[in-house]
């Protein structure tokens, strides 16, 4: 069922696990401002330890190693390689620190996924407008040129931003993320705009300047939930559900898999919303300018962040006010049906996977794809022995199996979120997704395999020698 080349991976992002916040001069990221600010995260935590990965690299070796991993997937913090966000000062202990990580996970036959920009701008940027000022693509393009050059000979899949969405709604629209703007209706689309400028003009230089030496593959990866109409045979229903994903998958992969501008729907709604409340000027979702990189066929594969499943239905009567959940106009249903996991948004539903996957083979022309994150967390006291998320990682593994061979899906690989307990972001230490437990109550943060990791290495070795054999 699994290609003989298949990837087995699991992934982490700089800020949930580094720590280092300050070490050798790194410059701050938003999300060392946002968490420094008191109210912002569960408990008042943040990540100034976290993992400790940036002293205890290590260890996160080992972890991946008894995993028997073939693909780790991590990101660069922009400000410990650029602390002021440009290249005009470039901080070589950053350098070597990810030199020593790309190095060692070669060194131990684990190829390295390497994610740009995981939620964390350098602060320096953000002073100057962050995400909402055009000009970001043109430093992301820098820093992007700047990764490419210096890890690139050893780096051959790269992932440019991870969760567009995420950062757009949750730290533009909702203010619960870094860096905590709460501007509804207005701001998400401006940032969701330039993330995609700024990732076709990376793309567009890793292909003509990097790529012919090179060799690699770049994309950007996208969550999705998968959505289905509450009442499948309402014609509210059916059109909520597909404005819904239009607003969430359709924004970002439209442009970049499809047609070079948003989906239809989503600029009609927004359109229509706009003129229903009086709101005059431009369409609040920007336009791409013909003077600037195309954004269409800027993927040399299908990153997709996968966790969960939702129900959609009509909300009849809309908002009065300016807001993203107003012009998507579709409310989004847990059906009582399946079981929730430790956060409230993650209800457990492994097939939607597999008709996500399937969606994504009719409606993209049958793109590479790889599952970039999934995952399931904990909450509470100390359990080891986590069985429900064994059975969550077979049954999901199943399901992408009977993608590849029953619904003929290109799945290239599968990484688990995540390879540590880590600093769930608004969440703190809360919310845990590892595979390995972390004891942030010792100063050691000693790692220790869950039942679910081991479960995880089984299907690992177990696939990797039916490959061999
Ligand atoms: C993803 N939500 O983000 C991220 O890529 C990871 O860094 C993160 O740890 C993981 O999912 C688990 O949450 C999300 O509130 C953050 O809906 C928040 C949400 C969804 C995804």
């Amino acid at each position: 069922m699994f290609p003989c080349d298949f990837a087995w991976g699991a992934g982490t992002a700089a800020y949930q696990i580094e720590g280092g916040w300050q070490a050798d001069s790194k410059g701050p990221s938003i999300w060392d401002t946002f968490c420094h600010k008191k109210g912002r995260v569960f408990g008042d935590q943040n990540g100034d330890v976290a993992c400790n990965s940036y002293e205890l690299w290590e260890k996160d070796l080992e972890c991946i190693q008894q995993l028997g991993l073939t693909h780790y997937r991590l990101s660069l913090s922009w400000a410990r390689l650029l602390p002021d966000g440009s290249t005009g000062h470039v901080n070589q202990k950053g350098v070597q620190y990810y030199n020593k990580v790309i190095d060692d996970l070669l060194a131990c036959n684990v190829s390295p996924m390497v994610t740009l920009y995981h939620f964390d701008l350098p602060q320096a940027l953000q002073d100057q407008g962050g995400w909402k000022s055009l000009s970001i693509a043109t430093f992301f393009d820098s820093y992007a040129q700047f990764c490419f050059q210096t890890f690139g000979d050893r780096v051959k899949l790269w992932i440019t931003i991870n969760e567009p969405y995420v950062c757009a709604k949750l730290g533009h629209e909702d203010g619960i993320h870094a860096p905590g703007l709460k501007e509804p209706g207005i701001a998400a689309y401006m940032v969701g705009h330039n993330m995609l400028r700024a990732h076709a003009m990376a793309w567009h230089s890793y292909n003509s300047l990097y790529r012919p030496k090179q060799r690699g593959a770049v994309s950007l990866a996208i969550n999705s939930d998968w959505l289905e109409p509450l009442h499948s045979d309402c014609a509210e229903d059916i059109a909520a559900a597909e404005r819904y994903l239009a607003f969430t998958l359709g924004w970002f992969a439209w442009p970049v898999f499809v047609t070079g501008d948003y989906p239809e729907i989503m600029r009609s709604a927004i359109d229509a919303q706009s003129k229903k409340l009086g709101y005059s000027g431009d369409s609040r979702l920007p336009s791409f300018s013909k003077d600037e990189p195309a954004v269409l066929g800027t993927a040399d594969f299908f990153a997709l962040n996968y966790y969960t499943s939702r129900k959609v239905k009509a909300r009849g009567a809309c908002e009065q006010v300016l807001c993203m959940k107003s012009d998507r106009d579709a409310e989004e249903v847990l059906d009582p049906s399946w079981p929730i996991c430790g956060v409230s948004w993650l209800a457990v539903v492994p097939h939607g996977l597999r008709k996500l996957l399937k969606y994504i083979k009719d409606t993209f022309n049958n793109p590479a794809v790889y599952i970039t994150e999934n995952g399931f967390s904990q909450v509470g006291p100390l359990q080891i022995e986590d069985d429900q998320r064994s059975e969550f990682y077979k049954d999901t593994i199943f399901e992408v199996a009977k993608a590849i061979g029953e619904d003929g899906v290109n799945v290239r690989g599968y990484f688990t979120w995540s390879l540590l307990d880590n600093f769930e972001w608004s969440d703190g230490f809360s919310v845990r997704f590892g595979l390995f437990h972390v004891d942030f109550s010792d100063a050691k943060l000693s790692r220790a395999m869950y039942h679910s990791g081991r479960e995880y290495a089984k299907i690992i070795s177990k696939y990797k020698s039916n490959q061999s054999g």
